[in-house]
């Protein structure tokens, strides 16, 4: 049985990445961070229901603690690392910068150093991201695209892919960055553009809320499904050797395109709801993004499976049913 050690186990992509494990048939060993309200409710529907529950295990640790990643990795040894802790949210990144980049740039050396001090042999998948390409230097990104972070949060992402790069070029490490452009599902955390919109819709739908505010809705992204996108990470570490990826749906859409699929599906018009706050503005706004996914799909043979309006659909659904009302009576489909 094979071992995995995740880090940002609770988050979004975290979870859907036990559950393809477990459903592998891996041991899987997760890593949370202590906080005063519970932060499982992701992870918590696994324990309660997957047929390999007992096959999952939660440890305490901190990306801003070595000492705890060292002893982790010293009494686990697992085969495979997936590191996807890191202080995510762009627009936050502003306003703790210097937390955002211990946790989400010095995280990353903390795990290497962890994994080549204490001598195991194993796999490492860096949570990489679209957001390194920023004020991008060229359209599709690609792996070869120069990066121009546009933010703490993508600088920090910088230092991570380098440092990740150097630790396979210096030690011989399977160390591999996945790229991965924006993805999305109803486990977004609900600060996030996409899940913000069919979260307040469905309240909307549920007479709990009149309003939508938002900042720069002419952003345009390239948006894939999450459960998609943890299965490039899993064949990046089935590779021979450890590489650098993009995943990518290679379409790119506006904020406005996916408020009018999200409201057209339940027969409203968002501009009857939309409140433009600056507060949600960036100071350095990363204006397009849209990748070229062809070199995971020649090398690693995967591929999205789920299209723009497939994933807001589903968003929608499930948060239509999460405000206890029933999608089939309310959607258009
Ligand atoms: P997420 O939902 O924000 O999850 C982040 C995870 O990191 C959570 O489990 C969080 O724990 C944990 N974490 C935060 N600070 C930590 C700390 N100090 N010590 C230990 N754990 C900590 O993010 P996601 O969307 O799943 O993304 C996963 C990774 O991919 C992240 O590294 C993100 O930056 C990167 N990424 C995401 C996207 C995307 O579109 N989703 C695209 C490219 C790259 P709590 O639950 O306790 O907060
Ligand atoms: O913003 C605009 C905003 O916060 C998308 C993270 O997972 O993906 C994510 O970063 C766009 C931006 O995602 C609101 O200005 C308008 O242009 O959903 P977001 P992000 O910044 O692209 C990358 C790949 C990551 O790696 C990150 O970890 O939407 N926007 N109005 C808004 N955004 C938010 N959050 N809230 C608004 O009200």
């Amino acid at each position: 049985m094979k071992k995995a050690f995740i880090t940002g186990i609770s988050g979004q992509d975290g979870s859907y990445l036990a559950e393809l494990l477990l459903d592998k048939g891996y041991d899987v060993h997760g890593m949370i961070r202590r906080s005063s309200s519970f932060n499982r409710e992701r992870i918590d529907p696994i324990f309660a229901s997957h047929p390999n529950k007992k096959n999952l295990t939660l440890h305490y640790g901190d990306l801003a603690d070595g000492s705890s990643l060292n002893r982790l990795l010293r009494t686990l040894k697992p085969e495979e690392i997936y590191h996807l802790g890191a202080q995510s949210h762009v627009r936050v990144s502003f306003d703790i910068p210097e937390y955002t980049g211990d946790i989400t740039g010095l995280g990353t050396i903390r795990i290497l150093d962890a994994i080549l001090e204490t001598g195991i042999n194993t796999r490492f998948y860096q949570a990489s991201s679209s957001e390194m390409y920023g004020k991008v230097l060229e359209v599709p990104q690609k792996e070869t695209t120069p990066f121009y972070p546009r933010s703490p949060y993508g600088a920090a992402k910088v230092y991570g892919y380098w440092i990740t790069v150097n630790y396979r070029e210096a030690y011989g490490m399977h160390a591999s960055n996945g790229i991965l452009f924006n993805h999305e599902s109803p486990r977004r955390g609900e600060s996030f553009v996409t899940r913000k919109i069919t979260r307040t819709l469905a309240r909307i739908m549920a007479g709990k809320s009149n309003e939508l505010s938002m900042g720069n809705i002419d952003a345009k992204r390239d948006w894939g499904y999450a459960k998609d996108y943890v299965e490039a990470m899993w064949l990046m570490l089935q590779a021979p050797e450890g590489d650098d990826y993009v995943v990518a749906t290679n379409e790119t859409h506006s904020v406005r395109e996916f408020l009018d699929i999200a409201f057209g599906l339940v027969g409203r018009d968002w501009n009857d709801y939309l409140k433009v706050d600056p507060k949600y503005f960036r100071p350095t706004e990363v204006d397009l993004l849209i990748g070229d996914s062809s070199k995971a799909q020649k090398k690693l043979g995967w591929k999205p499976k789920t299209s723009f309006k497939e994933l807001v659909t589903l968003m929608v659904r499930e948060d239509l049913k999460l405000e206890g009302l029933d999608p089939d009576r309310l959607m258009k489909l």
